[in-house]
């Protein structure tokens, strides 16, 4: 045994050992107790940053304690390979994505060898790899037979400078992110899978994850947000059809005085029809990005169609509003509005001069007015007749009887949950499995003829628009059912499809007859599954979602993917910036700073240490490219080795909680590391006899 600490040797020999023993492969073992512990897998968007570092120190500890235990530990990792990122890149550097793609996989891989973690690296895969997003594309159409995929109308945002659609995290500001233009609402056929048919389950389930933290389950029972109310007709006069709303409160229903549609609402498009003004409101609806947090955000705007309806119980005329605030993919695109008793409603009427009309009074003759505000508490039913007197609480049943006898509504359970709508108009995804015929419609493409392989070769253009929309070498293809002509579904799948099974393919990686076979029933379900909290709800909903698709169509046996879940906390570090003169900031990375703190730690004072030059303290934020504050693992690795970085990430904070870098912490992790080498390596005698 060597004297001096060597980490860079001593790190490479163990590495060689554990590649020429197959230290960490593993298979199925009916005779030990199974343990699967599974990292999140990441973008492979360059090189690695602290936040994987953590996260896959951790996710190595626990399956090194779980392997020294006895049991057979599978610990495997891949590469969440599509997405956006890599269309920018492919912009930016003239690079098609694939080629981006894999040389970051290449890189990244060596990292995590260097890092020492003991994955099975026989069962590594990467989702843009045909052989993988086959299953994905063949599930999708066993989902369109089952009724549980289709198609329609929704919106998306348009970029009119670029004629391109853009993703969400593309609209900055409600422009376009290249053009700069506003942003447009547009309506688009797209894809959906049918989540909500399981949106009780989905919920129920929740309470038996008594492995998940509890700040989890309550995000995904808010995102999934059961409510009861009731579903009622407002009738539209001299036609057939009515307007209909939900509402959690009919019992404010006599308080109603304008009902709301979208700016699309075949209502307002009608009456937009010679309507000069309308028409140019309407347009103005369109811009502005799709996201709730757009729509939140916005100033809430409206303006009266010139119609009314009738309202279900008192026969009285109420007024149409189009407002900018109601989007039609959301429920029946039209909502009743009670100013009294709702605080937007209230806004909206006093900006709009629309009567304000009080229907529930204090129980307890407590104050309840609503000059100043709306007044949303439960109470007393006041000018309800023949509700008045009635508990808001009695008066939800009332009412709903009251519909229901008169064939005008009833009760109903509605979820905020929406339907997952897959398809992206992007590039770098797998191809959506569909073909359009003009004769048979919508054909799924048949088993035989998948995967749908994307072409990999391509390149963009300035507006950035998918390569595959003018590809006819793609998108032409015959009918699989009546031989003619026909053109392929050139959008490309949301990459959470691909991270929504991705644990269960790790059981199976290499098959090339099925998705999974009983192996997946071996390994499943995920002991312990780590990752970042900003997965609490999207990627953990689809993939507990994918595992009941999977479950019916009989891949699965189990109906919970994930039986333990850590949510790591997030590196936090220092920032240092200067203001520049066009008002933005110049953001200096800690280690281009010299800091001088004061007694507790706290920084004071900085300075650049190129230009000597102070810089101003920024405060401590998650480490990012935006902020300039993060600190390059591969530096400290080639500086420290990996040892150190592991023990500085497992010993600095609890996994749950957010991680303070500090400079010091790392060498102080490295002095320790080299007195217990020494230690031992004095001692070397005595611990071998020890140990024998
Ligand atoms: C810092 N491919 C997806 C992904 O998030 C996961 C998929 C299952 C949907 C790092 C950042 C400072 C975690 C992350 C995840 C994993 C992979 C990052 C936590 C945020 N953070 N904390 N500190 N640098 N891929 O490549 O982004 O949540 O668990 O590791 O991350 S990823
Ligand atoms: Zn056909």
């Amino acid at each position: 045994m060597q004297e001096t600490y060597n980490p860079a040797k001593i790190e490479q020999d163990v590495q060689n050992y554990w590649v020429s023993n197959n230290t960490f492969r593993v298979t199925e073992d009916s005779d030990r107790e199974k343990f699967y512990c599974l990292s999140m897998f990441p973008y492979p968007s360059g090189k690695l940053h602290m936040g994987h570092v953590r996260n896959y120190t951790i996710g190595d500890v626990i399956a090194r304690q779980q392997r020294m235990l006895g049991k057979n530990v599978l610990q495997p990792m891949g590469w969440d390979a599509f997405g956006l990122p890599a269309e920018g890149a492919a912009i930016k550097n003239n690079m098609p994505p694939a080629k981006w793609t894999y040389s970051n996989i290449d890189y990244m891989r060596n990292q995590l060898k260097r890092l020492g973690f003991g994955y099975d690296w026989s069962r590594e895969l990467a989702t843009c790899q045909p052989d993988y997003y086959k299953w994905e594309q063949w599930l999708f159409t066993e989902l369109y037979k089952r009724g549980l995929v289709y198609r329609k109308s929704a919106v998306v945002n348009w970029d009119p400078v670029d004629q391109t659609v853009l993703a969400n995290e593309q609209v900055i500001d409600g422009r376009g992110w290249r053009s700069g233009a506003l942003v447009e609402r547009r309506e688009i056929p797209q894809w959906f899978i049918r989540i909500t048919a399981y949106a009780e389950e989905l919920l129920a389930e929740l309470d038996n994850l008594d492995g998940w933290p509890e700040q989890v389950r309550t995000m995904q029972r808010n995102w999934i947000g059961r409510s009861e109310g009731v579903q009622l007709d407002f009738t539209i006069p001299e036609s057939d059809d009515a307007l209909t709303v939900f509402t959690t409160r009919p019992d404010t229903l006599m308080g109603v005085t304008y009902v709301a549609v979208a700016a699309e609402h075949p209502l307002a498009l009608k009456a937009a029809e010679g309507n000069s003004a309308l028409t140019d409101f309407i347009d103005e609806c369109r811009q502005g990005g799709t996201s709730e947090a757009d729509i939140e955000t916005i100033e809430k705007k409206g303006m009266p169609l010139g119609l009314s309806v009738i309202h279900p119980i008192s026969g009285e005329e109420v007024p149409v509003f189009a407002a900018n605030f109601v989007l039609m993919g959301y429920g029946t695109g039209a909502v009743m509005a009670v100013p009294a008793h709702d605080q937007r409603d209230w806004e909206f009427a006093t900006k709009y001069e629309i009567p304000i009309r009080q229907v529930i009074y204090a129980k307890d003759d407590g104050d309840c007015s609503v000059a100043e505000s709306a007044y949303i508490e439960k109470g007393v039913l006041k000018h309800s007749a023949p509700f008045d007197g009635l508990t808001s609480e009695d008066a939800f049943d009332a009412i709903a009887d009251y519909l229901k006898k008169a064939g005008k509504g009833g009760k109903q359970v509605n979820y905020r949950l929406r339907d997952w709508g897959v398809s992206r108009q992007r590039y770098w995804g797998s191809p959506i499995p569909m073909i359009h015929c003009e004769k048979c419609g919508i054909v799924p493409v048949p088993k035989a003829d998948l995967p749908v392989v994307l072409p990999e070769d391509v390149a963009f253009d300035a507006t950035g628009g998918s390569p595959i929309k003018k590809m006819p070498e793609f998108s032409k293809t015959t009918c699989p059912e009546c031989g003619g002509e026909a053109e392929r579904e050139t959008d490309t799948f949301d990459t959470f499809m691909e991270s929504s099974w991705y644990y269960a393919r790790y059981a199976y990686p290499d098959a090339d007859k099925t998705m999974l076979d009983q192996r997946a029933d071996y390994w499943l379900p995920v002991d312990h599954y780590i990752g970042g909290i900003e997965h609490a709800i999207l990627h953990l909903l689809y993939a507990r979602f994918y595992h009941k698709l999977m479950r019916d169509v009989g891949l699965v046996s189990s109906d919970e993917p994930i039986k333990n879940l850590l949510t790591q906390g997030m590196v936090v570090a220092e920032t240092y910036y200067r203001n520049e003169s066009g008002g933005g900031k110049q953001w200096f990375n800690p280690a281009e700073v010299d800091v001088e703190s004061d007694d507790k730690g706290h920084p004071v004072t900085a300075v650049c240490h190129s230009d000597g030059q102070p810089v101003e303290i920024g405060g401590i934020e998650k480490m990012s490219k935006s902020k300039n504050n993060g600190v390059d693992p591969q530096q400290l690795i080639d500086r420290y080795g990996s040892d150190t970085v592991r023990l500085y990430t497992m010993f600095t904070a609890p996994p749950d909680q957010s991680l303070e870098w500090s400079d010091d912490g790392v060498e102080g992790a490295h002095r320790f590391l080299k007195r217990l080498w020494v230690l031992a390596a004095n001692n070397a005698e005595r611990i071998k006899a020890g140990a024998g």
